[in-house]
Order: structure tokens, then sequence, then C-alpha cells
């Protein structure tokens, strides 16, 4: 727990008009900061949002709150990475990360079915791990996690340490991932990215970690998505609640035991 005052800071960014009213999601991005870092996390979130592979935004929107409630700091998942030839190998190796983790090879087919028919939105889709059904019910929106960050220095530590790029998109993908497998209630999470020429994404689970694979998807396709499986027995409302507002630092020690949850 920290007790200096931090804030968040988060951005979202559109193409033809705001995300409400209908525009295409271009980019988003949350940070942690202390006010003296205030002016240089929305200048980076800014160069994020203005300058992107998915176009050049007409409305972006950056916002900051101060955080009323203890930091909580956890260690990264461990990192394995998987070299897929093609898309379809490497979507099959998704599956059968996601069978590994023990979801039912008929929510697996349910949750790919579903995503063949998807737009970008900017949050994450719930989907129930024993059913495959929506528990969400912000179907353009998604639950957009935010909340979290890595200390540059520290990041940067993890990822010389382990032979890592050291990039800010695997830093937040990582950090994102750790938060939301943290909590009791996530089974497991299925990522790629929508910006064109990222085509390398993730499972990621407590059980296993964060499972890079190399091709989720081809160059040149924007569609991207996060899926998080949900055991639908916990309450739900308080799930969305860890996972839009629980403030939450990642924090590498070297002598730690890997994965492991204080
Ligand atoms: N909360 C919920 N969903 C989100 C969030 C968030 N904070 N940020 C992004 N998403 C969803 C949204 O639907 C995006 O369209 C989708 O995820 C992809 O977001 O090398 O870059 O930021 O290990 O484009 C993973 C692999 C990269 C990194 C993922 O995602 C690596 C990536 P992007
Ligand atoms: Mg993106």
């Amino acid at each position: 727990m920290s007790r200096e005052t931090y804030y968040s800071v988060r951005m979202r960014a559109a193409l033809g008009g705001s995300h409400e009213n209908g525009g295409k999601h271009i980019s988003g991005g949350e940070k942690i900061c202390t006010f003296s870092q205030l002016q240089s996390s929305v200048n980076d979130l800014l160069q994020k949002g203005l300058h992107h592979s998915k176009g050049t935004p007409d409305f972006l929107q950056v916002q900051l709150e101060l955080i009323d409630k203890p930091i909580h700091y956890l260690p990264p998942l461990p990192v394995q990475t998987f070299r897929a030839n093609d898309v379809k190998h490497g979507r099959d190796i998704a599956k059968s990360l996601l069978r590994k983790i023990g979801i039912h090879h008929d929510v697996i087919k349910k949750a790919f079915d579903y995503i063949s028919n998807l737009q970008t939105i900017r949050g994450a889709i719930l989907l129930d791990a024993n059913s495959g059904e929506r528990l969400d019910s912000q179907k353009d929106r998604g639950i957009r996690v935010s909340r979290f960050d890595w200390e540059i220095p520290n990041f940067q530590k993890w990822a010389t340490h382990y032979g890592m790029n050291d990039s800010s998109r695997l830093k937040e993908a990582l950090v994102l991932a750790s938060k939301v497998c943290h909590h009791p209630a996530t089974i497991a999470e299925l990522c790629w990215s929508d910006d064109p020429e990222y085509v390398t994404g993730y499972v990621a689970s407590k059980k296993y970690g964060y499972q890079r694979i190399t091709k989720l998807k081809e160059v040149g396709d924007d569609f991207g998505l996060r899926i998080f499986f949900v055991d639908a027995t916990k309450p739900l409302q308080q799930y969305i609640s860890y996972l839009e507002n629980e403030p939450i630092f990642i924090y590498w020690e070297e002598e730690a035991i890997d994965g492991n949850i204080n």
C-alpha cells in the first residue's frame, strides 16, 4: 500500500464522432500517477491517441480523478511465448490453451463464433465460462478495465531480466492481464490488438500466466478484442467494480517466486 496521492488518468479517442455517437474506436489508455507526473501522463496519452495507425481521431477525451483508496501491489503474471505459423495455427493454440485452463470445447466454439460477428469495441466482453453467454449488458462498449500501471524503471528491470522487448504495448497488456487474472472470478482472458500492424495476442489466466501467441490475426486487420471468461457464480457487479475501480500497481522483485501472488 502507498501513502502518496495518486491520480487515475484515462484517455479514449474515436473517429466519426464520440464512441456514444457511433464513432469508430481508435485508441484508449490508462495510467496511475502522482500530481507532479500528471502533465507528462496526459501528454503520453495524447501522443498515443493522436498518432495511431487506425487513423487520426476527431473525438478524444482525457479524464483524471483522484484515487481515494489504497493502491495494491501485484506481481506480473509469468510470461511464455508460443510461435504460430499462421492465423489458423495461432487460434488453434489459443483454443487449446483455453481448453487446458478448463473451458469447455462448446464454450470456446461459441466464443469464436461470437467473435466472427463482432466489431471492435473499446472495452472487454464478459462471457460466462460455463455457458458462453454474454454477462455484461454493455453491448457496444464492453467493460473498460482501468486504474492500473507499472512504473517504467521496474518494468524495464523485469524486461531486461527476461530478455523481453520493453515496449509500452507489452507493459500495458501484461499489467491489464495481471490485474484481471488476479480476481478469482476471472477464469481466462483472450486478447488480440485492434491495431492493424500488431498480430501477437495472448491467453491469460492465473493458472498458467500470460501466454503470448505470435499470430492471432492477419496484418492489416483492424478488428481486435478482449474477452474475459468469467465464473458467473461470483457476484458480477463486484467483479465489474474491481475491474473498473480497484487501483493496482504491478511490481516485480527479482527474488520473488515468479507468479506468486502476495
Ligand atoms: N479494458 C478493457 N478492454 C480493453 C482495454 C481496457 N483497458 N484496452 C483495450 N481493450 C480491448 C478493446 O476492445 C480493444 O479493441 C482491444 O482490447 C485491443 O486493445 O506483445 O495492444 O490496446 O505481449 O489494441 C497484446 C499482446 C496486445 C502484447 C494487445 O491491445 C504482447 C493490444 P489494444
Ligand atoms: Mg489498440
